[in-house]
């Protein structure tokens, strides 16, 4: 008897089950190789969307396969829960963050057990609780007492419309990566983490991340952004300091001509003390500093500068090289300070034109003779070394050492590296964060807050309109403090809060141990969980988050709480979920709900009956309307067929384009499925499942049994470090339709059909868990299917018994037949001879000759 397939009543009943079971529970293991799988956890915006969907299939579909593989895998989910659109939402809707993000977190959460995921819940954990985040405070105190953090006054992007401080990574092209609102310059105090100390210790590993995409370490390589030069010292005339620069190229040290001060310079004010360019330079300064001054932004802006009014020499040529304050002249990378060689850098060169500065060739191209009057552009390769004095003739590449290593003698230079990587600046002037647990004292300082007195918990009736500095500064109990050191009762508290990177930045190994109340993480269990086996997530990630990430666990190694220095061994990055918009020429975009597709394809607006338009193929997003909404999805097909799309669309790491005849294929084929089992389920009855050697069988039963052997190995193949998900699942369709091509042979033998059966649900169960738990029990498999181990496969039953053979003549192909794979050369023949297809060609002629290639080809040439 088969009964019709009903995926809601099915997946509620398997969900309620895991959860009555605790199915997905687990704890340390030391008789078993544990797996840690590991999604990026989300922001509780209020929905999930088809991109968490996939991310947290394809992770799902892991940590079951390795499950029934045999680990121990601990597969956990939160809530990266701190951050500004909670703040912004609670202005809109007025209502509290903690109230909104609570409630996005419910809904959220229900979301996803909707979907089945594996997830083992009592391990949740939401960076917005204080038990959560006073370990972040405890971590933060220890980095200021060890010198890992330490606060500076310093100029910081700035978004007026979101009130806050921005890293230089959340700058795009000139504007806040939230909103959009163009970024400004301000001078605050600000905490720093000194990631810059581990720069080469996070650059060297990157090459040691054999299980991460190319491109992401690359990227990672880049940001960190290694260069090496030498660092050379210049007299300034009538100053007592002197001022240094880093430069790659020290072998055009001859051709350095002027030179370029960060206008947050110190030396930029000094010099200019006293002369009669002191106020244009004030003037500029001011100009400047008011601009975005990322390095990215710098690069699009016309170079320009100041005279300061003072000259330093230059050590090789002693020429009297004027000091500019430039806007090109970066604060934060090298010394601050450039020596500008025009002839031969292309920056320099443009500010040389425009302020009449000497142009002067040190280094020339092979065969060439530039000047430097006439010169249009500069010259920036290398070549051989010519007004360099005893360096004349030299090649260029091999002057970069021999100019260091005379400046080295001279006790003016020295070979030095540089890093493009800055100190992480964590101060946020933001409400819904996590307090800084520093206390400031006119007379001792920043105090760190007194262990016992954490958590220092977030107040929950911050006033969030205030424009401009830190919410939690409005509160006056909240930021009055006693000194913990010289006991002044006149302090006051650090009112801003952390940036919410640093929460993600260990919410990994909070895992391990979630509510462990002893410290950060409980040292023993950390060791047996961590690293993360398997991580993924989006490549928005690729640098920000996945950087901090190994700098915290870094920090963590150095406090002593962790052994290891990379947290996540592998990682793979999985594409996005794209699909066509739609737009309606009096409603500009629309909804695919709102619109109505003909059987010719054509596609009507449902509110105004406007033909639409169907555009390009770009990432879902809500403001374009080209969204499925996953509970629409969830409604209507079910957890597994949402599962199997998911998977089988596309290969993880590539983009996944929704289709909509593809989601209903999933459906249909689910439906298959399960009507080819349970139609069989009498016959099945008291039957064992063969699995013995394949020489025992023949005929359908034989072939049949090869199809499920190599059905396993292809899947395990396919879904075993490459996750290949969507070919595997093609190899299962394909063995599904080898049941349905047997189905109702009366030669077939029962046994293999019920292995066939049985074959099917366990490669499957990973990808669409509720349906075939409920075929495996109807099945009477023993227990839960996913605690069933995966299905091994037959060396011997891999290869088909049969062969195909080929029959020509003349080289032309006339038939096919299968023979067993031992035929000898002469039956082949006498076979290829009879068959009636063949006849029809050789009847009445001479046969010239036969060719039997064995177990593939007969030619007969007539
Ligand atoms: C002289 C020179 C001559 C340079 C030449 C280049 C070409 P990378 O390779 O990216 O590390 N520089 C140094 N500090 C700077 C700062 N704070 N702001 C802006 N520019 C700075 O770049 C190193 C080069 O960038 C250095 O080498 C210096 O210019 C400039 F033909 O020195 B060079
Ligand atoms: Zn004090």
């Amino acid at each position: 008897m088969e009964d019709k397939y009903l995926p809601d009543s099915i997946e509620s009943k398997w969900q309620q089950r895991w959860a009555d079971d605790g199915s997905f529970r687990v704890v340390e293991d030391p008789e078993k190789e544990k797996y840690y799988l590991l999604e990026m956890f989300p922001y509780p915006s209020g929905n999930i969307h088809m991109g968490h969907v996939r991310n947290y299939t394809i992770g799902d579909v892991v940590a079951r396969y390795k499950k029934m593989r045999g680990f121990n895998v601990l597969h956990p989910m939160g809530w990266d829960a701190f951050g500004m659109p909670a703040e912004n939402a609670a202005i809109d809707n007025n209502t509290h963050p903690a109230a909104w993000t609570y409630a996005n977190i419910d809904t959220m959460r229900s979301q996803l057990k909707r979907i089945g995921l594996s997830y083992d819940w009592d391990r949740e954990i939401a960076t917005c609780t204080p038990e959560y985040y006073r370990w972040e405070q405890w971590l933060f105190i220890q980095m200021v007492e060890k010198g890992m953090a330490y606060r500076k006054e310093s100029y910081v992007n700035w978004c007026e419309s979101c009130h806050t401080v921005l890293a230089n990574e959340q700058v795009e092209n000139d504007c806040c990566w939230r909103c959009g609102e163009s970024v400004q310059q301000k001078k605050l105090w600000q905490w720093f983490f000194r990631i810059t100390d581990y720069a080469e210790d996070l650059l060297v590993h990157c090459d040691k991340l054999g299980g991460w995409p190319d491109s992401v370490t690359t990227m990672q390589k880049n940001w960190i952004g290694k260069s090496v030069g030498s660092e050379v010292t210049f007299e300034v005339e009538g100053s007592e300091g002197p001022l240094s620069v880093f430069t790659t190229r020290p072998d055009t040290l001859f051709g350095a001509t002027f030179m370029c001060l960060a206008p947050e310079h110190p030396m930029v004010a000094s010099l200019s003390r006293g002369t009669e360019q002191e106020g244009a330079v004030a003037e500029f300064v001011d100009r400047i500093l008011k601009q975005e001054r990322s390095s990215k932004a710098i690069e699009s802006y016309e170079k320009e500068g100041v005279f300061t009014g003072a000259y330093c020499i230059n050590p090789l040529t002693g020429y009297k090289m004027p000091i500019y304050a430039a806007n090109f002249a970066l604060m934060e990378y090298g010394t601050g300070a450039v020596m500008s060689v025009p002839a031969h850098d292309q920056r320099d060169f443009d500010f040389a034109r425009k302020y009449g500065l000497e142009v002067k060739v040190v280094v020339s191209p092979e065969g060439e003779v530039l000047d430097g009057a006439t010169m249009a552009e500069a010259y920036s390769g290398s070549g051989v070394m010519v007004n360099s004095g005893d360096f004349d003739g030299m090649d260029s590449v091999a002057a970069k050492e021999a100019i260091t290593d005379a400046l080295e003698g001279r006790g003016i230079g020295k070979k030095t590296i540089s890093f493009r990587l800055r100190d992480w600046g964590v101060s946020r002037q933001r409400y819904w964060g996590t307090p800084i647990p520093m206390i400031h004292c006119d007379a001792c300082g920043a105090v760190p807050v007194p262990e016992e007195d954490l958590p220092i918990v977030l107040p929950e009736d911050a006033q969030l309109l205030e424009s401009g500095g830190s919410p939690l500064g409005t509160l006056d109990y909240f930021k009055k403090a006693t000194c913990p050191k010289c006991g002044n009762t006149d302090a006051r508290r650090d009112t801003d809060t952390m940036d919410t990177f640093v929460e993600s930045s260990w919410y990994f190994a909070r895992y391990c141990s979630p509510e462990y109340t002893e410290g950060m993480v409980d040292k023993e269990k950390v060791a047996y969980w961590m690293p993360v086996d398997q991580y993924i997530g989006g490549v928005e990630h690729a640098i920000l988050h996945l950087l901090y990430s190994r700098y915290f666990t870094r920090v963590m190694r150095d406090i002593g709480l962790v052994e290891f220095s990379e947290p996540f061994n592998r990682l793979l990055t999985q594409g996005m979920v794209t699909k066509e918009t739609l737009s309606c020429p009096n409603h500009k975009w629309v909804f695919p709900t709102d619109t109505e597709k003909a059987e010719d394809g054509s596609v009507t607006c449902k509110l105004c009956g406007s033909p639409v338009d169907v555009g390009r193929v770009i990432k879902m997003s809500k403001s374009k309307k080209n969204v499925i909404d996953p509970n629409v999805l969830l409604g209507r097909y079910g957890a597994d067929t949402t599962r199997l799309f998911c998977l089988f669309a596309a290969p993880p790491e590539k983009d996944l384009e929704w289709n909509d005849e593809s989601v209903e294929g999933c459906f249909k084929f689910i439906g298959r499925v399960w009507r080819i089992i349970t139609s069989r389920l009498e016959a099945f009855s008291g039957v064992e499942a063969y699995a013995g050697p394949a020489s025992e069988l023949s005929g359908k039963s034989r072939e049949l049994y090869t199809k499920i052997n190599a059905t396993i190995k292809k899947v395990t193949d396919d879904v075993e470090g490459k996750f290949h998900f969507n070919t595997a699942i093609s190899a299962v369709m394909e063995l599904v339709n080898s049941m349905y091509a047997v189905d109702g042979d009366a030669s077939l033998r029962e046994d293999v059909m019920k292995r066939a059966a049985e074959t099917v649900v366990l490669l499957l169960n990973p990808v669409s868990p509720h349906v075939t738990e409920e075929l495996w029990e109807k099945l009477s498999g023993t227990g839960l299917l996913m605690d069933q181990p995966w299905p091994e496969y037959r060396e011997d039953a891999l290869v088909s018994d049969e062969v195909l053979i080929v029959v020509q003549v003349n080289g032309k192909l006339r038939s096919k037949f299968q023979v067993p794979a031992g035929a000898s050369k002469d039956e082949v023949q006498e076979l290829a001879l009879a068959d009636a297809a063949v006849q029809k060609f050789i009847d009445g002629k001479q046969i010239r000759k036969v060719i039997v290639v064995p177990g593939k080809l007969v030619n007969i040439v007539v």
